[in-house]
């Protein structure tokens, strides 16, 4: 099945543009691999925020459900300016059903996450049906959507650290390779640059966190855990002058990306 893509228009020509392109391109024009984990509680925060990095981000993640004052409009607002300063937009929605019920928890309820969305998080220890489901809910929208599956998690003692598991994820990536364009991992998992492989658990100045996170350096998570894009939420929530520390980030994520990967 052909997903739908992204319709742009260029002197007035059409073209269309799948989502792993995309994405690509994205990284490439505005040198960056960073992606912010917004994990604020308050949307308009976020937007704001947004606007202050969205320069130097290629993709924006945030937790719909943290929000206390999420809404249609607000989360529209939000994806225009993703639009504006070009990065996507990352849902963390973790999905983790069957087939049937996470085509419900991707287009239906309070969020109707697929409406704006480029790209969301799923586990696959449901199996390959989840994909299949998602996949097939994706197929409602006019605008190109796509995943990243978690393959491996950055959080102590996590069971996602079994080699079967994680060859059966990458298993299932290939097979569905039009939706799936990447994994959420720790280490490299294939050998191609088909799939963007987006590394979270990335501080500079912190090894972790009270409650088992684990954090590694930018230079870290692209040399040792085979990152493409680097996830840094706290490091740069919590910093004082968040616009320089994104920039921080961007310019030490992207050379360590050029030196390391060799693009
Ligand atoms: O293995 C994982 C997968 C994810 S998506 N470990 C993670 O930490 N995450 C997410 O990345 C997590 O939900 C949070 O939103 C972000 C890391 O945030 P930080 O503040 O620790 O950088």
């Amino acid at each position: 099945t052909q997903l739908p893509t992204l319709n742009i228009e260029i002197e007035n020509k059409t073209i269309s543009i799948p989502i792993r392109q995309r994405f690509q391109t994205i990284m490439k024009e505005k040198r960056s691999n960073l992606c912010l984990s917004a994990d604020l509680t308050n949307l308009d925060e976020i937007i704001e925020l947004s606007k202050l990095v969205g320069s130097n981000i290629c993709m924006l993640k945030i937790h719909s459900d943290i929000l206390t004052d999420f809404s249609l409009d607000k989360i529209q607002q939000l994806k225009d300016i993703s639009r504006k300063f070009n990065f996507l937009l990352l849902e963390d929605r973790k999905f983790a059903d069957i087939g049937n019920t996470v085509k419900l928890q991707y287009t239906k309820g309070l969020f109707r996450i697929v409406e704006w969305a480029d790209l969301v998080t799923v586990h696959v220890l449901p199996g390959e049906c989840i994909v299949q489901g998602l996949e097939q809910a994706a197929q409602s929208i006019n605008e190109p959507r796509g995943c990243l599956l978690i393959a491996q998690m950055s959080s102590k003692g996590a069971f996602t650290d079994n080699d079967d598991y994680v060859k059966g994820v990458v298993e299932c990536a290939k097979k569905y390779s039009d939706f799936v364009i990447g994994f959420i991992s720790q280490s490299r998992l294939t050998t191609t640059d088909k799939f963007l492989h987006c590394t979270p658990g990335v501080h500079l100045n912190n090894t972790g966190d009270q409650l088992g996170q684990q954090y590694v350096t930018p230079r870290q998570a692209i040399d040792e855990r085979g990152a493409d894009i680097l996830i840094v939420g706290r490091a740069i929530l919590d910093s004082i002058n968040r616009a320089k520390t994104a920039e921080e980030y961007q310019q030490q994520g992207y050379q360590a990306y050029e030196e390391i990967r060799k693009i």
